[in-house]
């Protein structure tokens, strides 16, 4: 089965975004399957709502482990599954909680091993002079390396996005861009179309 990791700085969306795609796709419920560093996989199941309440969160490094689930999408008259990964925040800083620095190591080795990659970008973390890019920047050029890779603009329903938003094709000119809004669903059908087209 094919698996898509979802990378990018902490507080960006991802579990946000996971969550409610699952729920686009028309998942009612997940059975997320979390791996820690040292392969300990514990497995547990949440309606959607129960998982949001529980894993996404205005404190950053929410997500410490990679979190795994097994999801459906049409392809043509059959449909496919395939595996979203989210994982913990990677930022530019050496943590000083080492249970984040695992998680952050576990996140970049993921990265080399999945099929494809949804990179989440904060449109709201973008300030004057571009500054608060440079892990996406990282993220970017890696991505340019790989096969299938996406960014996904993040939060285009608050107001301070929009200035950001113009600023994209000029910090990460040769990727695919996708605006979205992961907590109100906004530009799903261009990611569900990317997807379908990667596994
Ligand atoms: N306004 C807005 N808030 C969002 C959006 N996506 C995520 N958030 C919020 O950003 C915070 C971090 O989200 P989360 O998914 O936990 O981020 P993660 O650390 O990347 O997994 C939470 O408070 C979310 O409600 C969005 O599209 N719009
Ligand atoms: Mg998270």
């Amino acid at each position: 089965m094919r698996e898509l990791v979802i990378v990018g700085r902490p507080n960006s969306g991802k579990t946000m975004f996971a969550l409610n795609f699952a729920d686009y796709l028309g998942s009612r419920t997940v059975d997320i399957t979390a791996k820690s560093f040292d392969g300990l996989m514990t497995c547990r199941h949440f309606s959607i709502e129960e998982a949001k309440r529980e894993l996404c969160a205005m404190t950053l490094h929410k997500t410490r482990l990679v979190q795994s689930f097994v999801l459906k999408i049409p392809v043509g008259k059959t449909t496919a599954n395939f595996m979203l990964t989210d994982t913990c925040g990677i930022s530019e800083s050496i943590h000083p909680d080492e249970t984040i620095r695992r998680g952050m190591a576990q996140t970049l080795k993921i990265l080399r091993s999945a099929e494809g990659i949804l990179h989440i970008v904060d449109l709201t973390a973008i300030r004057e002079h571009n500054v608060g890019t440079e892990i996406d920047r990282e993220i970017y050029s890696y991505g340019m390396t790989r096969r299938n890779y996406v960014l996904l603009a993040n939060k285009i329903d608050l107001p301070v996005a929009r200035d950001s938003v113009k600023r994209l094709p000029m910090l990460f000119p040769d990727t695919p861009i996708l605006t979205i809004s992961a907590l109100y669903l906004h530009g799903f059908r261009e990611v569900k179309n990317y997807v379908r087209h990667t596994i």
